[in-house]
């Protein structure tokens, strides 16, 4: 029996209502009564006569929209248009009647959650609330300010640009804040530092409701508290040992009960005698044969709801449940030859991280709904990912988030959000954020899909870097330190103490530099930024690589949505707003002439874009998989986008897959058969991520263009576990191609199925063009769409097919087609579509057609 320990936090939010008057009343009804206050709303610029309806949760922008009294931000040139939004003050108002059987409760909350972001509350025109952090939840007690029947809840939202322009003002020097691409206000705000713009971003500063809604909470008596539980973890048991943290207003007996509702029992209970304030009281138990979450690919995604019941007199108080999952973790950082590993160790196996970089997926994080981050986070788990990284500049995601993530085995390492700023050090600042963070903990750590808590994206190194310490006061970087290495550890530490904290991505945890790549995670943008060729990214040897990237242009669907015909060209000033990188078309044309031709038109354009995107993140995908165990992750930026954008994603704001979506799917394949040249020689390696050894058997042939076999190799191989390495090597002169469009295919069989399949060119395709190639598929329906039996005459590289006006899609996208081998792809179709109009509507094409 193998045994690890760790510690594991459930951090239950309970509401504990003891009867205060008399311990012998039993309390009558249930112990709190929720009320939500999202109906009703109208919103005014303020100091206009004018309200308008306004939806909540939402923010100004989606509101000024659905009155159309704004054009969609999102469309044209918008953006420029709209900019007065974020300068100006907002009114909301909601009239909501509040029920005498409400009024009785002793204790009366008011609970804000998202309130972006400078906030006066004002209750029946009582001032209760001054708000100035979107991140954290805000709860007033109100009781004596309600009345029977309507009540008035009226909050003005100041302007989040205008209100930091005056302290700017007095401040000698300014704090850098290298994406926002306004007044540069955005690091002495606590909002989502995307809003205020970013070179994937259009900059909508908006004020509203964020991510959460309003809500009136009444209890018998109103007491917060926290619960936390720390485990023991073996394989065989679970030992766990429950915090739970009561915060009462009166002295009163009562028992605490928790129950495992998965089979629902009662796994511990205890008698305390609560006194007024913080009470803590720690209940042990142990499951046995626990099953464990494990990461996607490796195991089930098993989950536990715990509920816990505060009984006084016998009769119920309050209860709440959680779910969560049982795993260890550990971030093992140990000594060896070339530095500091660093890798996650989940269940007592060290998993490489594959994935990719989250950010938010709106502009307006209230838009968002639980099915369409189910949609994207599932294309990620389909694609073989089992970590993103919700990158410091956006926003600490919605519960639904981290349900799904916990739900598909998918680890989040989390930032918190600062990124690419210096920040103000002030006693205030530092204590607003010390409140956010505790409130964002105790929110998420019940999550097993959160594996660390880091400080901030970029901030380190861009000090030490981007020329900021060479001009900037030593106060900033002093300012820093209180902030990433004092308030946020230490919140992690206490509240979190299972979680690692590290305090910047990337970062050696100021052992070294944080461009050293012999410790801790490495950001790597030599390719795109540094301009050089795809092939330099086999020359990076990081411990864990947490971001690198390539921008492409999203489909001509996603274009259409935000051009006119006339504007699409990638030099329109339309196309321009939507590419936020200064050097972003300079640097894909660049790239793309360096192995393509010119491609012949503008769809192909943004076709060969995607094929160029995801043919050079596999480059470097490929090699970070190859040098494991030396390197253990894998995120590139970026999975997502806010709104439709040449960016670095892989799936645009619609949805919809971009090439290396597809391409992801198969670098990120748990056996990835991976070909390598080096010093004259070809090495065929095989990575495995899977925990037992698997007999395969290797294929290799030299092909030309009609699928011709000229050389053929094959070798049954015992691929070991958890591990890379070379099971074949020839030399190039063996293996050397006849013609320029010759072409290495190789393939790995288990149990006669091919599990991974891979090319190598020996030449750029501009040198070697294929020629063109007849691909003719033949459709059946199917019970949710059609099936695309697809065979070519000639290879066929990187086919793509597309449904026009459509929504819908494919099983598999962007892969090539070999002659005499059928490939069958199924299309999944949104809305009803006969078979005639299918065949009509698809489209095919292959790398060959775009020149
Ligand atoms: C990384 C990120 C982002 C940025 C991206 C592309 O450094 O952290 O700040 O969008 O590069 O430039």
């Amino acid at each position: 029996m193998k045994r690890f320990k760790s510690l594991l936090m459930l951090g239950l939010l309970f509401v504990v209502a003891p009867a205060i008057r008399s311990q012998s009343t039993r309390p009558v009804g249930p112990p709190k009564t929720r009320v939500s206050l999202n109906d009703s709303w109208k919103f005014r610029r303020t100091g206009s006569a004018e309200w308008r309806p306004a939806t909540v949760p939402g923010c100004v922008h989606t509101d000024l929209l659905k009155n159309k009294m704004i054009a969609d931000p999102f469309y044209r040139d918008s953006e420029k248009t709209l900019q007065w939004i974020g300068k100006t003050n907002w009114e909301y108002q909601t009239t909501f009647d509040v029920s005498d059987q409400l009024l009785k409760r002793e204790n009366i909350e008011l609970v804000f959650d998202g309130l972006d972001t400078y906030a006066e509350v004002f209750l029946n025109d009582t001032r209760v609330l001054d708000a100035n952090n979107m991140f954290r939840s805000w709860r007033v007690a109100c009781k004596a300010l309600l009345r029977p029947g309507a009540n008035v809840l009226r909050i003005r939202f100041r302007s989040p640009i205008n209100e930091v322009l005056p302290l700017m003002a007095k401040i000698t020097y300014q704090l850098p804040a290298s994406n926002d691409a306004g007044e540069q206000t955005s690091p002495y705000t606590r909002k989502a530092p995307y809003q205020f713009g970013w070179d994937w971003g259009p900059r909508f500063v908006t004020s509203g409701f964020g991510t959460g809604s309003p809500r009136s909470l009444g209890r018998r008596e109103a007491q917060r508290s926290a619960h936390r539980a720390k485990a023991s973890r073996y394989r065989s048991s679970a030992d766990l040992a429950v915090e739970v943290e009561v915060v009462a207003t009166n002295s009163v007996n009562a028992t605490i009960l928790i129950d495992n509702l998965n089979d629902k029992t009662v796994v511990a209970q205890q008698k305390i005698n609560l006194r007024p304030g913080t009470n803590i009281v720690s209940l042990g138990f142990v499951i046995r044969q626990p099953s464990l979450w494990w990461p996607n690919g490796l195991g089930a995604q098993s989950r536990y709801t715990f509920s816990a019941r505060v009984m006084i007199n016998g009769a119920l108080s309050d209860q709440i449940s959680t779910r969560t999952g049982l795993r260890s973790l550990q971030l093992r950082q140990e000594q060896d030859q070339s530095g500091k590993s660093f890798e996650f160790v989940i269940n007592g196996v060290p998993v490489f991280a594959k994935g990719g970089n989250w950010i938010p997926a709106d502009s307006f994080p209230s838009s968002m709904t639980r099915q369409r981050y189910h949609d994207l986070l599932q294309s990620v788990h389909d694609a073989n990912m089992n970590m993103l990284r919700a990158w410091g500049g956006g926003i600490y995601e919605s519960d639904d988030f981290y349900d799904i993530c916990d739900e598909l085995g998918i680890m989040i390492w989390q930032d918190f959000m600062f990124g690419c700023s210096m920040y103000p050090g002030d006693q205030e600042f530092l204590d607003n954020v010390r409140a956010e963070a505790i409130d964002n903990v105790k929110r998420l750590r019940n999550h097993p899909s959160i594996v660390i808590w880091v400080g901030n994206n970029e901030s380190e190194t861009a000090w030490l870097h981007w020329g900021w310490r060479d001009h900037l006061p030593a106060k900033v970087w002093d300012d820093y330190e209180k902030l990433f290495h004092g308030v946020l550890p230490e919140v992690c530490a206490t509240l979190d103490p299972s979680r690692p904290y590290w305090p910047s991505s990337p970062s050696k945890n100021l052992e070294e530099d944080p461009e050293s790549q012999r410790m801790g995670d490495t950001h790597y943008w030599g390719v795109w930024h540094g301009a050089l060729p795809f092939s330099a990214y086999e020359k990076q040897f990081p411990r864990f690589m947490s971001e690198y990237g390539f921008q492409s242009f999203p489909q001509i669907e996603t274009i259409n949505s935000y051009t006119l015909p006339e504007e699409r060209v990638i030099t329109s000033p339309v196309m321009l707003v939507h590419q936020k990188h200064p050097r972003g078309n300079q640097l894909i044309n660049e790239y793309m002439l360096r192995e393509y031709p010119a491609p012949k038109d503008f769809e192909s354009f943004l076709y060969v874009s995607q094929v160029l995107q995801a043919e050079g993140i596999k480059v470097a995908a490929e090699h970070l998989r190859r040098i494991r165990p030396h390197n253990m992750g894998s995120l590139y930026w970026q999975i997502d986008d806010c709104w439709p954008v040449a960016s670095w994603s892989s799936i645009d704001y619609f949805g919809r897959l971009k090439a290396l979506q597809y391409y992801a799917r198969r670098f990120y394949s748990d056996i990835l058969l991976s070909p390598h040249e080096e010093n004259g020689m070809i090495d065929f390696y095989v990575v495995s991520d899977r925990t037992t050894a698997t007999h395969a058997q290797l294929q290799i042939s030299l092909m030309d263009h009609t699928g011709h076999t000229l050389k053929r190799f094959e070798k049954d191989i015992e691929v070991a576990a958890l591990q890379s390495k070379s099971y074949f090597s020839i030399s190039e002169n063996e293996l050397s191609p006849r013609s320029r469009t010759d072409f290495v295919f190789c393939e790995l069989l288990v149990d006669g199925k091919p599990v991974s399949s891979n090319k190598l060119f020996f030449q750029p395709f501009k040198n070697g063009p294929m020629p063109t190639a007849q691909i003719t598929p033949s459709i059946t329906r199917t019970r949710n769409g059609f099936k695309i039996a697809l065979a070519t005459d000639r290879f066929a590289r990187d086919v793509y097919l597309s449904v026009e006006d459509t929504g819908g899609s494919f099983s598999d996208n962007y892969f090539d087609l070999l002659p005499g081998r059928r490939i069958e792809v199924e299309f999944h179709a949104r809305g009803p579509l006969t078979l005639n109009e299918f065949r009509r509507r698809l489209k095919l094409r292959s790398l060959a057609d775009a020149f």
